[in-house]
């Protein structure tokens, strides 16, 4: 798994890093440029520029604008993570918790929408919409291959970049659909195996991160990812540390089978 690592450092971290710099204090996380080395440029601005920043930003934003605190379209419940109701790039304020969404790739013969070098609000389900639910996240990918490049993740911060403890909740619910029936890993990126470059503790071996599989199929399902059934590939063991999760991310592998080209959508992440 020679590629893994390093692919699924960046995976957290290319789109990461485009979209925390540009939104929450540019400089940094920009010249990642490319979702291929986005990995490297973010991290520094990452935790301290998107901590501080995305956080405040959306807090700010939201009670800022109406001159009183303003209750956003959707995230009502203290367990959503985002409904995306309110359209924005950003997760639901609450309970600690907001963070930019983001995409990463890492195949460069690839492409993927949204692009990972850009900030994009919800996306509008449209003749796509569930009931209540008329905004999702997507992600769509074309020209994939098999190698341990093959990869493209949406995800997003937890807390801006600072580490958040799931330890309270028992798992993670969303609802999804994919053009193709498709296989994601819904992955958790902790302290224990994200690298220290990227806001963990990880020294070596890392990138193997807590994950599990949800088979996507093309109607509109709820899935549910117990924290107790997550589980490394094994090649960078490390002990499974929820209590400092960094970020989440819907991922898209090539070497899983599976499509070469694919289009998702996810609505209503929350923790229970
Ligand atoms: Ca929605």
């Amino acid at each position: 798994m020679g590629g893994s690592p390093s692919s699924g450092g960046m995976d957290g971290h290319g789109g990461t890093g485009a979209s925390g710099g540009a939104e929450a204090e540019g400089g940094t996380g920009a010249q990642g440029g490319t979702g291929a080395q986005a990995g490297g440029a973010p991290q520094g601005g990452d935790g301290p520029a998107l901590g501080g920043a995305a956080g405040m930003v959306a807090a700010a934003g939201r009670a800022g604008a109406a001159g009183s605190p303003e209750v956003p379209k959707g995230c009502t419940s203290a367990l959503m993570v985002d409904d995306m109701e309110d359209g924005d790039q950003l997760t639901c304020a609450s309970q600690g918790r907001s963070g930019d969404w983001w995409t990463a790739i890492g195949a460069t013969s690839a492409t993927i929408d949204p692009p990972s070098n850009e900030d994009f609000p919800a996306f509008a389900l449209g003749a796509e919409s569930r009931s209540g639910s008329n905004y999702g996240m997507h992600l769509a990918g074309a020209g994939f291959g098999r190698t341990d490049d093959d990869w493209a993740s949406l995800g997003f911060f937890v807390a801006g970049g600072d580490a958040y403890s799931l330890s309270t909740s028992q798992g993670l619910a969303f609802y999804a659909k994919a053009s193709v029936a498709l296989t994601i890993r819904v992955t958790f990126a902790t302290a224990t195996t994200t690298p220290t470059s990227e806001g963990g503790d990880c020294a070596d071996d890392c990138n193997d991160h807590y994950a599990l599989a949800a088979a996507l199929t093309t109607s509109w399902k709820e899935f549910t990812i117990p924290f107790d059934a997550l589980a490394q590939e094994g090649w960078g063991e490390k002990p499974k540390d929820l209590a400092h999760t960094l970020f989440i991310y819907f991922g898209y592998v090539g070497p899983d089978g599976g499509p070469t080209t694919f289009d998702f959508l996810i609505d209503d992440v929350r923790l229970y």
